[in-house]
C-alpha cells in the first residue's frame, strides 16, 4: 500500500519572507516524506484551476493576484494521514486566530492585506489532493 499523498505550497508571502525552509523543516521534523519540490511563477491559468472551487468569492481576484506575485515553491509530501497532519500543522485560515504552534499562529499575518497572506496551502482530501498533485506535478 503506498502512503498518502498531498499537495502543500509555499505561498508568494512564505518565498518573499524567507521561511521557505522553516516551513520544509517542519513538515520534516513532524516526520512527513518531501518527494516533490518545485519553485515557480504561477500564472492565472493554473491558479483558476486550483481555485476552482472558490471562483466568484469575493476573495478570489485578490487572491489570484497575491498569488501569481511571485515565486512559490510547490511540495508533495507523503505520510500517514499527511493530509489532515499537514493541516493541523499548518492552523486555521485566519492568521491572527490560528494557534501558535501553527505555522500560520506562529508565522501568518493577515493585517492591512486584500487577502489572507496566510504562507501555506494544503489539500483538504484525498480527492483534492490526487487533483491538486495533478496541476502542479503532472
Ligand atoms: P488553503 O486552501 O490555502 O490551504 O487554505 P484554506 O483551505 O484554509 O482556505 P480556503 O477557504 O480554501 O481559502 C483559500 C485561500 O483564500 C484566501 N482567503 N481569503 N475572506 C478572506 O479574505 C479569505 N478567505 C480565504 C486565503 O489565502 C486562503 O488560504
Ligand atoms: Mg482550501
Amino acid at each position: 500500500m503506498s502512503a498518502e499523498q498531498t499537495l502543500i505550497l509555499v505561498k508568494p508571502d512564505g518565498v518573499a519572507r524567507g521561511l521557505t525552509g522553516e516551513i520544509l523543516r517542519r513538515i520534516e521534523a513532524k516526520g512527513y516524506r518531501i518527494t516533490g519540490l518545485r519553485m515557480l511563477t504561477a500564472d492565472r491559468e493554473l491558479l483558476a484551476a486550483h481555485y476552482e472551487e472558490h471562483q466568484g468569492k469575493p476573495f478570489y481576484e485578490p487572491l489570484v493576484e497575491f498569488m501569481s506575485s511571485g515565486p512559490l515553491v510547490a511540495v508533495r509530501a507523503e505520510g500517514d494521514r499527511v493530509i489532515e497532519g499537514f493541516r493541523s500543522l499548518a492552523g486555521t485560515t485566519d492568521p491572527t486566530g490560528a494557534a501558535p504552534g501553527t505555522i500560520r499562529g506562529d508565522l501568518g499575518r493577515d493585517w492591512g492585506l486584500a487577502v489572507q497572506q496566510n504562507l501555506v496551502h494544503g489539500s483538504d482530501s484525498t480527492l483534492s489532493a490526487e487533483r491538486e498533485l495533478g496541476l502542479w506535478f503532472s
